[in-house]
């Protein structure tokens, strides 16, 4: 018997899992509304419109963005659009954490000290040239990688410039940093680190070794 597959008929934005002005002074209500509301709905309505093309079930966004190399590029713009800020609501957080448990060794041990990981992410956002993300990242060695990808891309594509299973992203757009710090891409990436969700990054590792545990 095949097991029961759920297909997604209709890609929704996620519910945000804090108040949109929660993020304050990191980043202000004014980016969120904008950055949600229009710019997140608006990947997530072009990709359904661009999935009214195929005929192809999908269970998830997930198994999406390892087959995109079949689909167009609308399709592989909005569903890197639709992942890459679903990813980054859930690791951001009003409340201030610590990184621990086995992620934090696992940074430790890839960029010792914790200071120098935080470097390294910094001058991978910094240095992308033009819209992108910056990334942390489990490769399929399940070691732990910096770097950045153009536009909407992600590592999870089967096509992506830089590839592994995304811990944890920042997105470089200047829609997501230009009213609250105009070219200050700095400071931006400096503020990220007050309101990162290191539970949830911990348990996106936790995810990412099951992940290639499955392959
Ligand atoms: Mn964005």
């Amino acid at each position: 018997m095949e097991p029961d597959r759920d297909v997604i008929e209709k890609f929704v934005l996620p519910i945000l899992p804090f108040e949109k002005n929660d993020l304050e002074p990191n980043i202000s209500e004014a980016t969120m509304n904008v950055h949600f509301n229009k710019h997140h709905m608006g990947y997530v309505n072009k990709l359904n419109k661009a999935l009214e093309n195929y005929d192809s079930e999908i269970s998830s966004l997930e198994e999406l963005l390892q087959n995109i190399s079949s689909y167009d590029a609308s399709v592989r713009n909005n569903a890197g659009g639709h992942y890459n800020h679903t990813l980054f609501w859930s690791i951001l957080t009003p409340d201030y954490q610590e990184p621990y448990g086995k992620l934090l060794n696992q940074i430790e041990a890839a960029f010792k000290p914790f200071e120098n990981f935080q470097k390294e992410f910094k001058n991978a956002a910094m240095s992308h040239f033009g819209s992108g993300w910056a990334w942390l990242v489990m490769n399929k060695k399940g070691v732990l990688e910096i770097g950045s990808t153009p536009n909407q891309e992600n590592p999870l594509m089967d096509d992506a410039t830089f590839r592994g299973y995304p811990i944890i992203g920042l997105d470089m757009w200047e829609h997501a940093y230009y009213l609250d710090y105009q070219n200050n891409k700095a400071q931006y990436v400096d503020a990220f680190w007050n309101i990162v969700n290191w539970v949830e990054a911990e348990r996106r590792y936790e995810e990412a070794l099951l992940f290639y545990s499955a392959k």
